[in-house]
């Protein structure tokens, strides 16, 4: 191929996309002509190499994002298949915050839905190059040039399109290569394996020419180089045109758009290509600027000769609760038995096995190098988001960010002899996972398990069963809240008294302030002269008045949208003790909150349904009775889009609400949005 492909190398790629668009059904195509698998598997067999676990294979869908390495033209594609559904939108997080490149996988009919928006916008936060693949243009009412205005209208993306379809629906035969001017076709009986090659026909000829010089037009806007041999009326030959295409696309300015039919074996080789052609190497990237611990900057560069500095991207429960974590390493080289250090910890562990990872099976293979994605054997206390590092250059990587928990229920063993093994497992598989927590009530005494949506938490609780041998029952599905304040108000709390034999005296002075929707908690110091308190006992006020945002004064749940500010601290004299401090700081917290009107809020749901016209009434009818608010109205022959705000709490059971008001025509997505105070019905 030309000269300048960039063979070689490494390519390390996400798959993201909503719910259903195709991912998996793609990635088993990549892992088919790549030579990886003998079998196709597919989805709704249930035999999908990528979505190994019998959850994943009982619906249908992926719920974990599963890793697997293949080869293509000279390069190693790490690749990861993320999940759609929103209720895993940890998994999509952690791998983009891992990977170089992204691609986006749209339906030709869906188009741009709501969560491949939000994975999109996931994707741009992380700085991740992009392509674009278009798949299911066998289906009826694929449209691609829609899906392209969608790029542009949703997404704000400058498409590039690279390849067009070669017919669509039933007729949907391969796709034109704008660049080559070819079309590429593939026959059934080798399930695609073989790309057919030929000259376009001559009534797409003219077509062919308009859409690729659409393309010269787009790339010379975007490209220097291509806009100099556009003004000078040069024909720029295939190695430039991919060379500029790569600068473009690493430099965020264009995303090449690829199609194709993923369950029908058309369109996959050109992806391919694309991602060795387009899409960054480790090479690529400039040297990471990061801090030690002592927030002193160091730069992590990408080479195998430089000291380890890896990202712990995900821990998971291998062989009967084993813990085996997942790794991105940025530089150096890692072998079994090395010892390294975690600095979040202070802990040094020494390596055991080292493994590359195959969706559910793993391959020993005793080392790896920057650049790669592994699993390992042997962190002991490593945590998602985590950085391993040499022990004689400790430095941290960015973390993870992980969303805070909206729901929870309670659980408890069928057999109460498991009450000890049950908090045991919750708490390994909140080690896999950042966004499920589990803890005792206080009042009650119950477990009580929370996560991101009601999927999300009956998959944990089968996997109990399943994996663990624990039988459980489940109450009720309950929302988690967060509580706010109304207005502003001021406390006092002061610390007086004798305490073995010597007086401990001190007084704070905290107010609390009303922020708006989705600021958060904060809090400052707002002391006059700050330079007049030790050091120690400034750092225990202010971390008390920090930590005085987890639990609010209603009913305890974490407080959000206010600020709070200790603007007096007076100690007695000769007083050192910082738990006296903390008692005071947290007395005016408590007083400043108690007086300043708090309020519970609910966690708000951004609903999209679609359903044919003639429900419409019934369903908007039953939205207001739930809280909701429509905020959007669109649609297309006979179909209407509504767009809504509803409090969770109303929510549960809706899918089942949905398809009986439109006997099983209507469909809906939901993800969170904010949190507001709860309004009345
Ligand atoms: N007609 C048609 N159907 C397809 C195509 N690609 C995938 N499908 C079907 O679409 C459904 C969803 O495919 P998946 O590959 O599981 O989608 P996904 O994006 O991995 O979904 P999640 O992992 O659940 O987010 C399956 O029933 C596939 O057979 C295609 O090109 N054409
Ligand atoms: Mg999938």
């Amino acid at each position: 191929m030309a000269a300048e492909r960039k063979s070689g190398g490494i390519r390390n790629i996400g798959i993201i996309a909503h719910i259903d668009a195709g991912k998996t059904t793609l990635t088993e195509r990549i892992l088919y002509y790549t030579g990886r698998t003998h079998k196709l598997g597919e989805v709704h067999d249930g035999e999908a190499t990528m979505d190994y676990m019998p959850e994943e294979q009982a619906r249908g869908i992926t719920i974990m994002s599963a890793v697997t390495t293949c080869d293509w033209k000279n390069a190693r594609l790490n690749l990861i298949d993320t999940p759609g559904h929103v209720d895993f939108t940890i998994e999509v997080e952690r791998s983009l915050r891992v990977l170089d490149g992204a691609v986006g996988v749209f339906c030709a009919v869906g188009g741009v839905q709501p969560q491949s928006e939000t994975v999109w916008r996931q994707a741009d936060r992380h700085g991740v190059p992009k392509l674009v693949f278009v798949n299911k243009m066998d289906r009826v009412g694929a449209d691609f040039d829609r899906v392209l205005t969608q790029l542009k209208t949703k997404l704000g993306a400058v498409p590039l399109v690279l390849t067009r379809p070669y017919g669509q629906e039933e007729n949907f035969k391969g796709v034109l290569d704008l660049l080559r001017r070819r079309v590429y076709s593939w026959a059934n009986d080798d399930l695609g394996a073989e790309m057919k090659e030929t000259a376009p026909p001559p009534d797409l000829a003219a077509a062919l020419e308009t859409d690729r010089a659409a393309l010269l037009e787009t790339l010379a806007e975007n490209d220097d180089e291509i806009m100099e041999d556009y003004l000078e009326g040069r024909e720029p030959s295939e190695d430039r045109l991919r060379a500029a295409i790569r600068r473009a696309t690493l430099g965020l300015k264009l995303v090449p758009v690829f199609c194709g039919a993923a369950l029908r074996n058309k369109g996959v080789q050109p992806l391919l290509d694309g991602i060795v052609d387009y899409l960054p190497s480790p090479a690529d990237l400039p040297p990471l600027t990061v801090r030690d611990p002592q927030g002193i900057p160091v730069q992590v560069e990408f080479r195998e000769k430089a000291p380890l500095a890896a990202l712990v991207f995900k821990i998971q429960m291998v062989d009967q609760g084993r813990k085996m974590s997942f790794l991105r390493l940025y530089s150096g080289r890692l072998a079994e038995g090395d010892e390294v250090l975690n600095p979040r910890t202070g802990q040094k562990d020494k390596i055991g096995r080292i493994l590359r990872i195959h969706a559910g099976k793993r391959d020993r293979i005793g080392e790896a190098r920057a650049g790669d994605l592994v699993g390992v054997v042997g962190l002991r206390s490593a945590a998602t988001g985590d950085t391993i590092c040499a022990p004689d250059r400790p430095v941290l990587l960015e973390s993870i960010q992980a969303a805070d928990p909206v729901i929870s229920i309670a659980l408890e063993p069928k057999n109460s002899a498991d009450l000890d093994k049950l908090a045991e497992t919750l708490g390994k598989l909140a080690e896999e996972d950042p966004t499920f927590k589990a803890k005792i009530d206080d009042q009650t005494g119950q477990t009580i398990i929370s996560g991101m949506g009601e999927l999300h938490l009956e998959v944990l609780t089968q996997r109990l069963a399943r994996e663990f041998g624990l039988s459980v029952r489940s109450g009720k599905p309950q929302v988690v809240f967060r509580e706010t304040i109304g207005q502003p108000a001021t406390g006092e709390g002061l610390f007086d008294r004798d305490l073995g034999g010597a007086h401990h005296r001190a007084r704070a002075v905290v107010t609390v302030l009303p922020l708006s929707r989705g600021e958060g908690y904060q809090s400052e110091n707002r002391l006059a002269a700050p330079e007049t308190i030790p050091p120690p006992l400034l750092a225990a006020a202010l971390t008390t008045l920090a930590e005085g945002g987890h639990s609010g004064p209603l009913q305890g749940f974490p407080l959000l949208d206010l600020k709070a500010e200790v603007t007096e601290l007076e100690l007695g004299e000769g007083e050192d003790s910082e738990a006296v401090v903390r008692t005071a700081v947290s007395l005016a917290l408590r007083e400043a909150l108690g007086q300043a009107a708090p309020t519970l809020m609910e966690p708000l749901m951004h609903l999209e349904i679609t359903t044919p016209d003639e429900f419409m009434g019934e369903i908007i009818g039953d939205l207001a009775a739930r809280r909701g608010r429509v905020e959007e109205l669109t649609g297309q022959s006979g179909f209407k889009v509504l767009s809504a705000l509803a409090p969770l709490n109303e929510l549960f059971g809706y899918s089942t609400a949905i398809r009986s008001q439109t006997q099983g025509r209507g469909s809906f997505t939901m993800h969170f949005s904010h949190y507001d105070v709860a309004a009345r019905k």
